[in-house]
Formats: structure tokens, C-alpha cells, sequence
């Protein structure tokens, strides 16, 4: 049976990164016929410590961002990821199987604790393994993510097999599902980088809840280069190639068939196309939110009901862990 998971971090509204590489995915990923968790990962967002009040909305954002983008909650079982605390408990099971040269490698550890003269905190460091328990605990087999998670996938993998190793085989064997022309767009004014919820200023990046103007403001910013014809080549136009990439995600027209179309326009006129583009599929999706985030009773509703859901398969398939390791008499 497939069971697909995925996580995203209430740490602000989503943007077109996060939409193209992973929600349009989860969206998709509803009509097959499989067992499908979509949490929202609020125990890897305090790794970034924020005021109370601030978490509590990003929350509600999140779900109701993800419930405008057509997750539905009867398909999928949409929940906060601390209110099920198996993530946690596994997630030190899974830990002590980890080797520290292992998570050291990590591209995510080495960006967030350079400047830091303590050294880094344990939560950033060890979040990997929690994020190999969010997948585990629900014995996944597919995860949809953006490219950036390729690496973490390979941990989650290597975690599995040492405790299949050890203890007896439980965890399947997990695949990214990932799609490649849209698995990492980059921040609009800087495309050496990817596009960010929480880092990077104004322009960098598209919210989901953008208005219209904002959308060509930030479009029309976004940095380019002195050729303007309209060529994919990701390697020496980065910044061309990153809006061709989001005009694709949003049109499914392909790269070479957008820049075919595109011929008789220079880089400035293309990019009133993309931003054309983004706002047709944005602008429902904007209106939904701002219905659905104006009734939080209905929001923490569907939460209450996804944390059923999950609970039920996490009590379960951590009581089977427990008597696999020993720890039930
Ligand atoms: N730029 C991106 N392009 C494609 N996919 C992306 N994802 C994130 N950025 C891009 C995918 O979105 C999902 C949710 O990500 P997350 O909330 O868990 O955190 P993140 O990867 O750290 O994303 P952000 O937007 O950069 O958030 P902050 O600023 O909070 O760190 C994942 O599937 C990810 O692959």
C-alpha cells in the first residue's frame, strides 16, 4: 500500500516555491489511491524560536493556505505535527542509531551555524532526524518535496535500513517524488539562492496571498541580466531561467516551448507574461484564503479532526516499534 507523507513549516505564508515544488505535488498526489499525511511541522519551526502569538498565526495561515490550494481534508489527513507526540519519541529512537559525521555533512547544518561562536544548537542539528520520524512513524513509502530534500530522503533511508538491521524489517523503503523543472525556483533577486518563507526582503520572492500589483512589482524586479533575448539556460542565466521555470510550473508548458513562444519578446515584456501567469493561478487561490482564514473555529476544526487521524496510525505503529525494541513487557 503507498502511504505518502510531507511536511511544511508554519514560518510564514507559503510562496511560489513552495506551491510549485511541493503543494501543487500534494494536491496532485490526491488522486491516487493512497493513505496520504500532510503535517504541518510546527516542532522543526521552533528550531527558530518566535513570539507565541506569532507561531499561532503562522499556523493558521499554513492550514489555511494549504486548504485554499485544494488539500482536502477528506483525502488527506491534514494535521499539526506536535500534537502527535510519537514524532518526538521515535525520532530519540531513531537518534541513537545516527552517526554524528553523518549529519555534520549536512548542507543545512553547515549554512545555519557558520557564524555562530557556540557552535550551533542541538535542535538545527538533529532536525533531520526528527524529520526521518515524521516519514517513518506513518511507514511511508512517498515523500513530495522540493529538490532541497533529496539528501535528507537518503538519511531517512539509511536511518530505516539500520533499524530494519537491527530490530527486524518495519519501514519500507521511501521515494522522493520530486519534479525536476519546478523543484527549486530561486529567490527573484538573487537566483543564486533558493526562493525562501523566511529569509530575504521584499521582491524575493512571491507569496501565495500576493496582490496582482505586487506580483508584477516583484516580477518586474526580479533580476535578469544585458541579453534580452529569451533563452533557457540555467547555468549562465540564472535569472532568466528561474521565471521561465515558474512560468512552466504554472502554464505545463515546457521550457523549450515557452521560449519558442517567447521569440518576439525581450526579457522585459516576457516577464509581464510570467507575472500574467502567476497571477491567474494565484489570484483563486488568494481569494480562498481569505475566506477560509476569516473563520479560525473552521481552521482549528479540521486540525482537532487530522490529529485523530494521525494519532490513530501513530499510537499503532509506535506500540509495534516498542515491542520490536523491547520496551513493551
Ligand atoms: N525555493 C523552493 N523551490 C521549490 N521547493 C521549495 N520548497 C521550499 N523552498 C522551495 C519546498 O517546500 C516544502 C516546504 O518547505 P518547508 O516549509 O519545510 O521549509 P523550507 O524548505 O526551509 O522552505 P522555506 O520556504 O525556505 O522556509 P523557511 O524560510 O522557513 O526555511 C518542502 O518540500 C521544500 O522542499
Amino acid at each position: 500500500e503507498e502511504v505518502i507523507f510531507s511536511g511544511i513549516q508554519p514560518t510564514g505564508i507559503p510562496h511560489i516555491g513552495n506551491y510549485l515544488g511541493a503543494i501543487k505535488h500534494w494536491v496532485a498526489m490526491q488522486e491516487k489511491p493512497a493513505t496520504i499525511y500532510y503535517s504541518i511541522v510546527d516542532m522543526h519551526s521552533v528550531t527558530i524560536p518566535k513570539d507565541k502569538s506569532v507561531l499561532q498565526n503562522h499556523i493558521l495561515d499554513m492550514t489555511a493556505c494549504l486548504l485554499a490550494c485544494g488539500i482536502d481534508p477528506k483525502r488527506s489527513v491534514l494535521f499539526q505535527q506536535s500534537d502527535v507526540l510519537e514524532h518526538s519519541a521515535l525520532s530519540w529512537l531513531l537518534g541513537c542509531q545516527v552517526p554524528l559525521n553523518q549529519l555534520r555533512k549536512l548542507p543545512q547544518w553547515k549554512e545555519k551555524t557558520e557564524n555562530l561562536k557556540h557552535g550551533g544548537y542541538l535542535g538545527v542539528f538533529s532536525y533531520p532526524v526528527l524529520q526521518t520520524a515524521d516519514i517513518l512513524l506513518y511507514k511511508t513509502t512517498h515523500v513530495p518535496a522540493g529538490e532541497d530534500q533529496a539528501v535528507h530522503l537518503e538519511l531517512t533511508n539509511m536511518v530505516a535500513s539500520l533499524f530494519n538491521n537491527f530490530y527486524g524489517v518495519f519501514f519500507p523503503k521511501v521515494s522522493l517524488f520530486s519534479d525536476r523543472a519546478s523543484a527549486r525556483i530561486r529567490n527573484l533577486r538573487d537566483p543564486t539562492v533558493k526562493m525562501s518563507k523566511s529569509k530575504g526582503g521584499k521582491h524575493t520572492r512571491i507569496e501565495l496571498t500576493d496582490t496582482d500589483d505586487q506580483i508584477v512589482n516583484s516580477v518586474k524586479k526580479a533580476l535578469t541580466d544585458f541579453t534580452s533575448e529569451v533563452t533557457y539556460d540555467p547555468v549562465n542565466r540564472p535569472g532568466v531561467a528561474n521565471l521561465i521555470e515558474i512560468h512552466s510550473g504554472f502554464t505545463g508548458l515546457s521550457t523549450d516551448e515557452i521560449c519558442q513562444n517567447s521569440k518576439q519578446l525581450d526579457t522585459g515584456e516576457y516577464k509581464l507574461v510570467v507575472a500574467d501567469a502567476v497571477i491567474g493561478a494565484i489570484r483563486p487561490i488568494r481569494d480562498e484564503y481569505l475566506r477560509l482564514r476569516s473563520d479560525e473555529g473552521h481552521l482549528k476544526d479540521i486540525l482537532r479532526l487530522g490529529h485523530e487521524k494521525a494519532q490513530e496510525t501513530a499510537s499503532r505503529n509506535w506500540n509495534e516499534i516498542r515491542q520490536l525494541v523491547g520496551m513493551t513487557l
